[in-house]
């Protein structure tokens, strides 16, 4: 197959595979630091390890979504050119250690995160909250609104779904921000999965009820987290919302320097993450989804999904790292 056979639709597909190593080797970095309380460390070495791995791909790729602006991030910061120049311009969104507080303390669902899509098409968002609500595959569009209450929301998709409010489990940040929020839910009947961080797994996990237990995600959380689940969403399906909150003239200048007009806009997932999308996120702790990294005597395993958004496909990847030197 040639190269060009090989690009059916956008990205090159070779680089789906390509992917899983840069999420393997930021996952395995950050899980020798798993429940060590030390959340800037093992953060530390995510990066370190993700961007090692980035710079052999082929690509030409631009971080949009990373650690940070220049001044304040030395690594992966917004705007930082990776990979070997020699491949198609991408732009990336990437978190190597999504979680650093539950992988200090080895909660679950700390994972190292990377999307990538064709240049131009994911959403430049100032490192702010969004407010965020997201469903998972096989509901007509509409079912979910931002603007809606909590209880609108909640009953709208028990109708869809064909099952009670209370059959409902709805993800949230616990957070004190989030105490009208909680409230609010609760009054319904519908059950509440508190998470201490994590926001992109907990939207993700809203593509597999069956096997997370959760149904909807509601709540503010970080913009860039909200870019990563977006392009995750776009590959497996599913609705999400989110709107920047913008509450300072500050914030709004801010976002306005990166290109945002509206401050009140609602983006769709579509909005967030557009064209050919890429997704891959390797399990750091054990989590609903994916399994941690395991160290094993002779190997290291890992646990990683990739997506990709013109073929809708969704693998899981079991691998197991016998080259330990590497590591
Ligand atoms: C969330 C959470 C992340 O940031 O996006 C959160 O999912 C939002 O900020 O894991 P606060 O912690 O201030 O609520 C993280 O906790 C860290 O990236
Ligand atoms: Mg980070
Ligand atoms: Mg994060």
């Amino acid at each position: 197959m040639n190269v060009a056979q090989n690009i059916v639709a956008g990205l090159d597909r070779i680089l789906t595979m390509e992917l899983v190593r840069v999420t393997e080797r930021a996952a395995v970095a950050a899980a020798r630091l798993r429940g060590r309380g030390d959340e800037k460390a093992a953060d530390q070495v995510a990066v370190d390890a993700m961007r090692q791995e980035l710079n052999r791909l082929a690509i030409k790729g631009t971080v949009v979504i990373g650690e940070g602006e220049r001044d304040e991030a030395p690594m992966l910061y917004i705007g930082e050119e990776v990979g070997t120049g020699k491949g198609p311009a991408v732009d990336i969104a990437l978190d190597p250690l999504e979680g650093t507080t539950i992988c200090a303390k080895n909660l679950p669902n700390a994972l190292a995160v990377i999307a990538i899509a064709e240049k131009g098409s994911l959403l430049f968002a100032p490192d702010v909250y969004m407010d965020k609500i997201a469903i998972g595959p096989g509901y007509a569009e509409g079912v979910i609104n931002l603007d809606a209450s909590p209880a609108e929301n909640i009953a709208s998709l028990a109708r869809a779904k064909g099952v009670a409010v209370s059959d409902i489990t709805t993800c949230i940040l616990d957070r004190p921000r989030h105490a009208k929020l909680i409230d609010a839910v609760r009054a319904t009947g519908a059950a509440i999965r508190l998470i201490g961080d994590g926001d992109v797994a907990g939207v993700i996990h809203t593509t597999d009820p069956d096997e997370t237990g959760i149904d909807i995600y509601l709540g503010t959380g970080g913009a860039p987290e909200g870019v990563l689940a977006a392009a995750a969403l776009r590959c497996t399906g599913g609705q999400m919302q989110g709107r920047l909150i913008l509450d300072t003239p500050e914030k709004v200048a801010r976002a306005a320097k990166m290109g945002i007009s509206d401050p009140k806009r609602i983006y769709h997932a579509e909005d967030m993450a557009r064209g050919d999308v890429l997704f891959a996120a390797t399990g750091v702790t054990d989590g609903n989804m994916l399994a941690g990294v395991k160290f094993g005597g002779t190997y290291i395993t890992t646990h990683t999904i990739v997506l990709r958004s013109s073929s809708r496909t969704v693998r899981e990847i079991k691998a197991r790292h016998q080259d330990l030197d590497k590591f």
